[in-house]
């Protein structure tokens, strides 16, 4: 009896709450959330990142109010809660694309700033589609070990690896800046494309050499910016709980540490993807998506 009044009651839900966040509620002056998407139908290789939002919730448990790095109480600041997961179509990705829209632009039309959990990075088109709606034409900041900007796998047009295209050409976006790409591509064309495409693209040892440099630049944009994180841009010796991992990647002091950095006046949302805890060990890649939302938080508070 006295397990299942345990279940019930809100001590529960918290611990199963992203950073022990409380469950978002309408009555709250709330200036961001955490969502979880946990769809991985348009994963081209390992599955499992459906498990990805409730991976990073576990992993967040020993998130501590205080970030003294940066001097902020994020979830104070911010009254941050935790608002579930949408509600995904296993098998149907272009349906499941129009329920996060909807959700996502619920969110956004009140103000809030959206981070969420993926999820494969399919689902990053739709949050752009929603953020369209709200701001227009917004920037991203991209970070991956891919380009993501194919034109198609097995001759379909929505996947994990072609958001980014499909994005540009349904002009959503404004500057796209990308950084972490170290994967070999399928041809030297594909590096054509990233110039015709207008994206800003930097490599994985332009991050290694000169991680200043970039972000500068990133702190430079102006207008409504979102952030999107695959954490396969982290080496898989940090983050092996992914899709498509590449090595050779950045460790995690070093993602840390550049998003730790970031000064954008209108972060708009974040996104973290490509989490699959089925291929993680101890939960580190979990840890470190819970931590780099923290981080991601933490800058957005320094505006408030
Ligand atoms: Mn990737």
């Amino acid at each position: 009896m006295r397990q299942l009044d345990a279940l019930k009651s809100p001590r529960f839900t918290q611990i199963s709450t992203f950073g022990r966040l409380p469950i978002c509620s309408q009555n709250e002056d709330i200036k961001a959330v955490f969502i979880g998407v946990p769809f991985d139908d348009a994963t081209t290789y390992r599955p499992g990142a459906r498990f990805g939002p409730m991976g990073i919730r576990q992993g967040s448990r020993l998130l501590r109010p205080y970030n003294q790095f940066l001097d902020t109480y994020p979830f104070d600041k911010l009254n941050a809660c935790d608002i579930g997961d949408v509600n995904i179509i296993p098998g149907y990705i272009e349906d499941t694309m129009k329920i996060i829209e909807t959700d996502i632009f619920n969110i956004v039309s009140k103000n809030i700033v959206p981070f969420i959990a993926g999820g494969d990075h399919s689902i990053t088109l739709p949050i752009l589609r929603a953020l369209y709606k709200k701001y227009g034409k917004v920037n991203i900041i991209h970070l991956d070990s891919h380009y993501d900007f194919w034109d198609s796998y097995w001759g379909k047009k929505y996947t994990h690896g072609t958001w980014l295209r499909r994005a540009l050409e349904e002009g959503l976006l404004k500057v796209v800046i990308q950084a972490g790409i170290r994967a070999s591509t399928f041809s030297k064309e594909d590096l054509f494309d990233k110039e015709r495409l207008g994206i800003k693209s930097y490599t994985i040892r332009d991050l290694k050499y000169n991680m200043q440099n970039v972000i500068k630049e990133i702190n430079s944009l102006e207008g409504p910016t979102y952030i999107s994180i695959d954490i396969d841009v982290v080496d898989p010796a940090f983050a092996p709980g992914t899709g498509t991992p590449e090595v050779g990647g950045l460790t995690s002091f070093e993602i840390i540490e550049m998003v730790r950095q970031l000064r954008i006046g209108q972060m708009i949302g974040f996104d973290i993807v490509e989490v699959s805890p089925p291929y993680d060990v101890s939960e580190i890649t979990s840890m470190l998506a819970a931590n780099i939302i923290y981080e991601g938080m933490s800058v957005l508070s320094l505006f408030l």
